[in-house]
């Protein structure tokens, strides 16, 4: 497809800004030595905000080709909510991306879809790219099925988005999240259809064919490549095996 694949590597509430930094510079050299073509597969780090500045500067001075991004950010742009962080002030960090309604977000914070929609608007008008997560937890899928509570998360997230919006669609089922129980290259292909799907008919077909759609859940260096032979995965969203530099790089590195 024209898409290029997109390795987003979640750090989640892992490294400190020194951690951080030795990590990025690793990570870099590992895929240098490798002759990894950065136009081939875009790779992006959404370290704790604490870190943003930090690494932000080493990408700069070094000309690292990595994205950067933030986990979370507020539905407000500025004002009395103690700590919290606005989009605009990521934006001003040279953050690119931000990861809205992570199950995690949903789960220990109380996130609805509500708040998620919130939240794409607040990126959007900061000129951030939401990367938008969605998923069933594991009774969702006994009950319903994959792909309704996904599709319906989804259905709310970009009820306000403009046609012509960048965003990132990933799909992690809460199930296969950090279990090292990943999802069926199969699975995930049906959820990942359905959801460009749900892209095609809110935002248009130019949509649906430019969006990239990831999966989320356990993926690994030994099963990234099933998933990315699936018409419908862009690429994942890694969490665990995104901390360990040559895990990660491997995974960057993923051959059909
Ligand atoms: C899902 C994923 C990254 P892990 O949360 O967002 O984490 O790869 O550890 O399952």
């Amino acid at each position: 497809s024209a898409r290029t694949p997109f390795i987003a590597g979640n750090w989640k509430m892992n490294l400190d800004h020194l951690q951080a930094v030795a990590f990025v510079q690793k990570l870099h050299w590992t895929l240098k030595e490798a002759k990894h073509d950065a136009g081939t597969v875009e790779v992006a780090v959404f370290p704790p905000f604490t870190d943003l500045r930090t690494v932000q500067t080493l990408i700069d001075a070094d000309k690292i080709p990595f994205g950067l991004g933030a986990q979370d950010l507020s539905t407000h742009d500025s004002g009395a909510y103690t700590g919290e962080v606005s989009g605009q002030f990521l934006a001003k960090l040279d953050a690119r991306y931000v990861i809205i309604g992570h199950s995690e977000r949903r789960q220990y914070h109380a996130e609805t879809d509500e708040i998620v929609a919130q939240k794409v608007q607040a990126a959007l008008r900061h000129g951030l790219v939401p990367v938008i997560c969605v998923g069933e937890t594991a009774e969702d899928l006994e009950k319903f099925g994959a792909s309704a509570v996904p599709v319906g998360q989804l259905e709310t997230a970009l009820a306000d988005v403009p046609a012509d919006a960048d965003i990132v669609v990933a799909y992690e089922p809460v199930w296969a999240i950090g279990s090292g129980q990943a999802a069926t290259p199969e699975q995930a292909q049906e959820v990942c259809a359905k959801l460009r799907e749900v892209v095609g008919a809110t935002l248009g077909p130019d949509a649906a064919a430019r969006t990239r759609v990831l999966y989320g859940g356990s993926v690994k260096s030994g099963n990234i490549a099933s998933f990315m032979r699936e018409p419908d995965v862009d690429g994942a969203l890694v969490g665990g095996a995104s901390l360990v530099v040559d895990e990660f790089a491997a995974i960057v590195r993923f051959q059909k």
